[in-house]
């Protein structure tokens, strides 16, 4: 526990400058991969660049750490505007600020995603950071805080991908431990269930409390905008992070292509863990 202060979190606003880190050096060398898994713990966030524009390489960033987490979308995705489209991030449409997957009860801890083609227009995206955004919804409207930590709202996702899938959630909007503090942010719009499964009398107020937060959220002192280019890879805490895209227009000679994966916290701290005893020969 001697380096529990190094993975504090420390919150930001849209005055952020996002980390960068060097894709190459990140994979050689220990020292790049200590500092970019740091910053991936304290700011939630690192960009690398200098990845090579072609598929496979979200895969070999997550051996560096482990292995990667399989879901129903496979062990690695493609974000791609796709007919017959089974997810409304394989559309060319807007994605609002969410989580990924609060379909699963144990949504995926880090994701990745890597621009192989950006659209010629639009396709930008948005990053906040959901823990800062719930402090901020606690201190202003502690009773909408309140409501998102208690209740627990549905989440559904079914089609075919990997394999067929029925999913179910119950989650709190945010999750905190037995302290209060803010350990996860469950939230995307596209996947909450058409049905709202709350007595009556809690319907109204929790509506209220999740457009507060949603709000908050969308403040433009609060969001990051930043483009992709080929080659860069976003590696960004799924559990603290809401992300999000501008609606893009597809062209055929120029298709928008994102490849994307998931690990998990455990993982990810098990690898930092040891580079830091390999960098600095502690623990
Ligand atoms: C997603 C997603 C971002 C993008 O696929 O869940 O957030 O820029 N994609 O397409
Ligand atoms: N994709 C990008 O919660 C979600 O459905 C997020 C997941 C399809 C793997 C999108
Ligand atoms: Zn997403």
């Amino acid at each position: 526990m001697r380096h529990k202060h190094q993975t504090e979190r420390y919150y930001w606003d849209a005055t952020l400058r996002i980390p960068k880190a060097d894709f190459q050096e990140v994979l050689h060398d220990d020292r790049a991969a200590l500092a970019w898994l740091l910053a991936l713990r304290q700011v939630g966030i690192v960009h690398l660049q200098g990845a090579p524009a072609e598929q496979g390489q979200v895969a070999r960033l997550a051996e560096r750490i482990g292995y990667l987490r399989l879901t129903f979308y496979g062990h690695t995705w493609q974000v791609q505007d796709k007919s017959m489209a089974n997810n409304v991030a394989y559309t060319s449409g807007k994605l609002s600020l969410h989580t990924d997957y609060p379909a699963l009860h144990f949504a995926p801890g880090v994701q990745f995603l890597h621009c192989i083609n950006q659209a010629e227009e639009g396709g930008e995206s948005e990053v906040v950071d959901g823990f800062h955004m719930a402090e901020q919804l606690q201190r202003e409207d502690p009773e909408a805080f309140q409501t998102l930590t208690s209740l627990r709202v549905d989440f559904t996702d079914s089609g075919t991908d990997y394999c067929d899938f029925m999913l179910q959630s119950k989650n709190c909007i945010i999750d905190v431990d037995s302290k209060g503090k803010v350990t996860k942010i469950n939230y995307n719009n596209a996947t909450r269930d058409s049905v709202l499964d709350l007595p009556l009398h809690q319907v109204q107020p929790f509506y209220r409390a999740l457009k507060a937060y949603v709000d908050i959220m969308n403040r433009p002192e609060n969001v990051v905008t930043y483009t992709m280019e080929p080659g860069d890879m976003v590696t960004f805490d799924n559990w603290r992070l809401l992300h999000g895209r501008k609606s893009y227009i597809s062209k055929p000679d120029r298709l928008r292509h994102l490849e994307g994966a998931y690990l998990d916290w455990d993982e990810v701290m098990s690898r930092l863990r040891i580079l830091r005893r390999n960098v600095h020969g502690d623990v």
